[in-house]
């Protein structure tokens, strides 16, 4: 099948810091690929409409993936999966990625049938199981899979990082990709999940707060294939275990990869794990990210960052002495005022970080989402990128964006433009040597992207697809509400559920009488089917897949191979019965049998 992939264009954020490589995507595009299917990527990020108007018509897929991290991109992804079915009608449109496994249901309804299904969760093994359903009306059994029909089960976790490392070879004008001075600037993933739970944040919700790591050799390994000489981790928190970091590092220095890295990680992952850091700065890593998002103990509180403000200033100090480049985020409230945004201001320009400034949003798939009790003031995708405010302000709204910009403004004065020249210039020139022109351009454009008039007037373009509101309630909600990937049981429950069952007389639930009719049924019924009374051990097919006749009853007992009637003793087992609960009647009716 000739597969299109789709990353769609950049958010305001990216108009201006950054541009990096959808790594998700190429990951997926290496699973379908192996597959045996003919991959195609389009980044929208540097390529534009036209372009992918162009390779529609050009390439002809079969099958068009959209990628959707970002909630700001779902008008755009919609606008695109309607004319791509207007100009392919037989074209196979499916969606994935972290903010569409949010709102699966949500997606499909704006798109009245242009989408296919939304693919909920890890992509890799599942997106070439989707392509080869197409057509055979089973789509919605597979899991994470939504369609206007029904939904799959959840959605499984890849149970190896070293599989499907990033088809690259497929992104195509990729001396566009950077971040800051690491022009151009590649992307690799280490590790992936969260085991923390901010509020704030869906990186925890989506994987189930897993937290897995690749083997050293493969990371590694990965590194090594990269091209560019600078590389972004986009792990959600690096060096969590420092052990790994270690381990990835040796690697590193054996095969003699010379890269400069930027990371992110928490202010106490760097307090404790202090030496990793270290001994990565020897080996390029200059610049991290440092999750700082509130000055004041309470405001870390309510964003549930289980670290104070002390904890912060420490990191913020071991970070200087081991002598990397930090950029921290502060989250403005929309509640803030002149006097909180002077604050900040003043706050900012005494220390020696870059600091960014964002807007606190409630996204689909956070706790906040469903507990913040202001309304939203906007249900427009666009606006849900972090630069905009989409609850109300206390402030009238013009005169937010106006103290957000500025605010945004003076502490930029620090980093760029001519009063930075002397020290970005250098750095500027020899990326213009290169050949590269992100990082110079980057330099003069912040009036441009950044813009209170034009912020404002964004709140009053014409609005196509609404947003569905969230379900409001008090306290914190139930896990099953947030999770994508829903966790592993503990250790502890998982030992209970394998522990030898020797519950033969009557202190486990007996089936519900529905459940024994329906095997029964399936059992007895279709040609080839086993007849009741069938005899201990018997197998055939059932509805359910293969099964085989068990002892249900254990106060009858029955010597092997003896025939048991199915409506007083029986049954089971099949391979893919829908009835998990009945699974303890298999361990059970082994050791009876
Ligand atoms: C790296 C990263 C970035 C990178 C860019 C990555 C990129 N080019 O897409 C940078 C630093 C630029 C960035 C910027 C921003 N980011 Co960001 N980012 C992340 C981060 C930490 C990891 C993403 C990643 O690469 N993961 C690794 C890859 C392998 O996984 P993946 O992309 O999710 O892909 C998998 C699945 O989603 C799925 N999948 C993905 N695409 C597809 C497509 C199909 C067809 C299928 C079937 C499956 C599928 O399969 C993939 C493999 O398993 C996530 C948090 C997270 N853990 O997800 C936040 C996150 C996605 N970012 C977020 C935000 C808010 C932003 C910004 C708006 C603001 C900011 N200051 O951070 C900007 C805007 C970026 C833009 N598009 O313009 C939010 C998203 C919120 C939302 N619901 O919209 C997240 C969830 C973080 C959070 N705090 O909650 N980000
Ligand atoms: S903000 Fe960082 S530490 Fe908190 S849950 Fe998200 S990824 Fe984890």
């Amino acid at each position: 099948m000739r597969v299109l992939l789709v990353h769609p264009s950049p958010l305001m954020y990216s108009e201006l810091y950054l541009r990096l490589e959808p790594l998700g995507v190429e990951r997926v595009a290496t699973a379908i690929r192996a597959a045996g299917h003919d991959v195609r990527l389009l980044d929208l990020q540097v390529f534009t409409h036209t372009d992918y108007r162009r390779e529609i018509d050009g390439f002809r897929p079969q099958a068009v993936g959209f990628s959707v991290n970002y909630l700001a991109n779902v008008p755009e992804v919609l606008d695109l999966a309607k004319e791509t079915k207007r100009r392919r009608p037989e074209c196979f449109v499916f969606v994935g990625g972290h903010s569409a496994s949010f709102i699966a249901p949500e997606f499909l309804e704006h798109a009245r049938g242009a989408i296919d299904c939304v693919v909920r969760g890890e992509g890799e093994v599942i997106a070439p199981r989707v392509l080869e359903a197409v057509g055979d009306g089973k789509l919605e059994t597979l899991p994470g899979v939504v369609t206007r029909h029904g939904a799959g089960p959840s959605p499984t976790l890849l149970d190896d990082l070293d599989r499907f490392p990033p088809a690259r070879d497929l992104a195509r004008r990729r001396r566009k990709y950077f971040i800051g001075v690491l022009d151009p600037c590649a992307s690799a993933e280490l590790t992936r999940g969260c085991p923390w739970d901010c509020s704030f944040c869906s990186a925890w919700t989506f994987y189930g707060r897993s937290y897995r790591q690749a083997s050293p050799e493969a990371a590694a390994e990965d590194l090594a294939r990269i091209a560019e000489p600078n590389v972004f981790l986009v792990d959600d928190v690096a060096f969590i275990h420092p052990e790994h970091g270690f381990a990835i590092g040796r690697e590193i220095e054996r095969r003699r990869i010379r890269k400069e890295y930027y990371l992110e990680t928490r202010c106490d992952v760097l307090i404790k794990n202090e030496e990793v850091f270290a001994y990565w700065k020897r080996l390029g890593l200059h610049y991290m990210f440092l999750g700082v998002e509130a000055l004041d103990e309470e405001g870390l509180t309510l964003l549930r960052k289980r670290a104070t403000p002390n904890e912060n200033w420490k990191a913020l100090e071991i970070a200087r002495r081991l002598g990397f480049t930090v950029a921290i985020n502060i989250i403005a409230d929309p509640g803030w005022d002149e006097r909180r945004f002077a604050v900040i201001r003043e706050w900012a320009l005494t220390v020696p970080e870059v600091v960014h400034v964002t807007v606190s949003t409630p996204y689909p798939g956070t706790e906040t989402w469903l507990t913040e009790s202001r309304t939203l003031a906007t249900r427009d995708y666009r606006l849900f990128d972090v630069q905009h405010a989409v609850l109300p302000t206390r402030l009238p709204l013009k005169r937010f964006y106006e103290e957000l910009v500025e605010t945004q403004s003076i502490i930029n004065r620090k980093h760029l433009g001519w009063g930075a020249v002397r020290k970005a210039g250098a750095l500027a020139v020899k990326s213009l040597l290169r050949g590269q022109t992100n990082y110079p351009r980057m330099l003069w454009k912040f009036g441009s992207v950044y813009n209170p008039e034009r912020q404002y007037a964004d709140h009053f373009r014409p609005v196509t697809y609404e947003m569905r509101p969230p379900r409001l309630r008090a306290g914190k909600p139930a896990k099953s509400d947030l999770y994508v990937h829903v966790p592993a049981p503990s250790p502890a429950r998982r030992a209970e559920r394998n522990r030898p069952r020797r519950r033969l007389h009557g202190e486990r639930r007996r089936p519900r009488g529905h459940e024994l009719q329906e095997v029964a049924r399936s059992l007895g019924g279709g040609a080839g089917g086993i007849k009741g009374p069938a005899p201990i051990g018997a197998r055939g097919p059932s509805a359910h897949g293969a099964a085989s006749v068990m002892l249900l009853r254990p106060e009858i007992t029955v010597a092997p191979g003896r025939r048991v009637n199915t409506a007083g003793a029986i049954l089971i087992f099949a391979e893919r019965l829908p009835l998990p609960r009945m699974t303890w009647s298999h361990s059970m009716s082994v050791s009876s049998t």
